[in-house]
């Protein structure tokens, strides 16, 4: 499939309800879900992604964090520095599964194994942010600018990393094609007030670019 990636809702495990929270989400205006949680079994990962494919519209793609075998139950996976690379990937899932790639240097973009393999890009993090503390130096938005021009439109690029609803239109007009957040779903009051807030806001200033 081809995933829609303007408002990438990551899921954090803690969150109290979090399939409600999801489904309220896409309600909302998130076009595609990752399943990431950092403890789960290969199994508890596959039942979830399994669930929310059910729960989900069809448009919506449900990618898998990390784990090769439970992306099996989902449309994609999403893999990083520490993790299979997008080949290794690729060649266990097929042509037909979403996957998508962290970056943390600009020079990842030279090699093109790797880039043929993937479906989209993600800038990673772009502001550092107390829900991956562990994670590498943020681009910033010049960093942004400078994997999109990389880039140069090969893969659509997905931003991440301490985005929420004031700074997600200036990763978009730094030359990203959507936003991925995690607290800024997850951690809101009303989650799908605050998808339809962002999506608006991505909407907007992809409208402009
Ligand atoms: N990868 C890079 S930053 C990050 C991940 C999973 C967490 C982003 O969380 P938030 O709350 O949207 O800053
Ligand atoms: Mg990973």
């Amino acid at each position: 499939m081809t995933a829609d990636l303007r408002l990438y809702l990551v899921t954090d495990p803690g969150t109290d309800g979090l399939d409600d929270v999801v489904a309220a989400a896409v309600a909302g205006g998130v076009t595609c879900v990752q399943v990431r949680d950092k403890h789960a079994t290969t199994q508890a990962l596959a039942d979830r992604a399994g669930a929310l494919r059910t729960l989900l519209p069809p448009g919506v793609a449900v990618i898998v964090d990390d784990d090769v075998e439970a992306a099996r139950s989902a449309d994609g996976l999403h893999v990083g520095a520490d993790d299979v690379a997008p080949s290794v990937a690729r060649a266990a899932l097929g042509p037909g599964a979403v996957i998508g790639w962290s970056i943390n240097h600009l020079d990842q973009l030279g090699d093109d194994t790797q880039l043929a393999a993937c479906d989209y890009v993600a800038v990673s993090p772009v502001w550092a942010t107390a829900t991956k503390p562990d994670a590498s130096a943020p681009f910033g938005l010049p960093g942004v600018r400078a994997v999109a021009d990389r880039l140069a439109g090969r893969l659509p690029l997905v931003a991440i990393g301490g985005i929420d609803r004031d700074r997600a239109a200036d990763v978009i007009r730094a030359g990203a094609g959507g936003v991925a957040v995690v607290s800024a779903i997850c951690a809101a009051p009303d989650p799908r007030a605050a998808a339809e807030h962002l999506r608006r806001v991505v909407d907007a200033a992809l409208g402009e670019t």
